[in-house]
């Protein structure tokens, strides 16, 4: 059924008609006038390629190595928060499908499955923990410790999030949880019955992270995350967790080579999709500066805004080690659960073949900035992004 999506667009339309609106609007949503995720996305497609000519192109490889192990192809799946009410078959459905294309899988803390199943479903596949340092420090570094010990071997220690972006299209849908029957919503819920019968006779949804839930999205999320966090909650990650440490949510070229002299095993340049701070920079463009900044050793990832295999290429062409896939999952999820997980890294696998055939490459490893212009910008960054956190 889902082969007749040939594209993560696709896959966003099928997604729209059978998820309600405040589900769907959660996922597809940024924060404010939503500028941070569309100029992303512009940038992607402001690329221009510049392909070599006349290589044996007949085999090539995508894979690569991240944070000390290897992947099958140069994407992960994203951290989600609240996955299993986008769909119930949520993170089991995001690590399996990971799991069997060789491909990281992250959970998020605030994921609606627990680390330990999600260990049972993706045995022999790389698990990777999200974390939100919150108010209450003994859950937050309660989860680490738990994913330390079910072997997930990367943590993503997200700072972008002191507290939640503005998500307007959440506000307006009364987007709650759980999701409350209004007028509005049983209106919306005709068209989609599927949805409501799964949603409705699931287990119960775990949320590992929350002490309580009931509320809009944006109660409860300030209400769980703390505007305190510093870089000493840094200091305590690193004593408490034996794996990789990497940090998402880099914004500048500053906070990268402090991130890099501090010793972390590599960062995610991301504005969180454009979730959180409005008008952040782009993580595309912030990829020269910072690769140069802290050198071709240490490990720089990307997200935000990627659609098509063509934004991975480019992204891994300017530098980054790896990208990471969130809503292009949760499309796939929301469009058929497990089979629309596949069928979203089909297409992004696809994608990424036929481009590096047609730039004529035959690894990740040949990719150079050198096959890639942006029409737009690539221009040096001015001083603004060049902005410190040290304190
Ligand atoms: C204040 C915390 O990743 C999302 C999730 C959760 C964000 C937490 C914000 O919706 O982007």
């Amino acid at each position: 059924r889902l082969n007749a999506a040939l594209t993560i667009d696709d896959l966003r339309t099928i997604a729209r008609r059978r998820t309600p609106r405040a589900a769907f609007d959660y996922t597809d949503g940024a924060a404010d006038a939503e500028i941070s995720l569309s100029r992303a996305r512009q940038a992607f497609r402001d690329v221009e390629f510049h392909p070599s000519i006349l290589r044996d192109v007949s085999y090539v490889d995508t894979s690569t190595t991240v944070f000390g192990g290897p992947s099958a192809l140069p994407f992960g799946i994203a951290p989600t928060g609240f996955t299993r009410l986008m769909q119930t078959e949520g993170e089991y459905a995001g690590s399996a499908a990971a799991g069997a294309a060789g491909i990281p899988f992250c959970l998020s803390t605030l994921g609606t499955t627990s680390i330990e199943d999600v260990k049972a479903t993706n045995p022999n596949g790389r698990n990777w923990f999200q974390l939100y340092v919150m108010r209450d420090r003994d859950i937050s570094f309660g989860l680490v410790e738990r994913a330390a010990k079910a072997g997930f071997d990367t943590l993503l220690f997200t700072v972008d999030t002191p507290v939640a972006g503005a998500r307007l299209r959440d506000k307006r849908n009364g987007f709650s949880i759980p999701p409350q029957l209004t007028a509005s919503t049983i209106a919306n819920a005709i068209p989609r019955p599927w949805w409501w019968w799964d949603f409705l006779t699931t287990d119960k949804l775990e949320f590992a992270s929350l002490s309580s839930t009931g509320g809009t999205v944006g109660e409860l999320l300030n209400s769980a995350m703390d505007p305190s966090i510093s870089f000493d909650d840094l200091d305590v990650i690193r004593k408490i967790w034996p794996g990789n440490l990497v940090v998402k949510g880099v914004q500048s070229v500053a906070d990268s080579a402090r991130l890099a002299e501090l010793g972390v095993d590599g960062i995610i340049l991301s504005n969180h999709g454009g979730r959180q701070l409005d008008r952040a920079p782009v993580p595309f463009h912030l990829l020269p500066e910072v690769v140069r900044e802290v050198g071709s050793d240490f490990e720089v990832a990307v997200d935000t805004g990627i659609m098509h295999g063509a934004d991975i290429v480019a992204s891994i062409a300017m530098g980054a080690s790896f990208t990471l896939v969130g809503r292009a999952y949760l499309y796939g999820l929301m469009a058929g659960g497990r089979e629309g997980v596949d069928r979203m890294i089909d297409i992004l696998r696809e994608e990424i073949v036929r481009t590096m055939q047609l730039l004529q490459v035959n690894s990740l490893a040949e990719l150079t900035p050198e096959h890639v212009t942006q029409l737009t910008r690539f221009a040096p960054l001015q001083s603004g992004s060049r902005a410190l956190t040290p304190r």
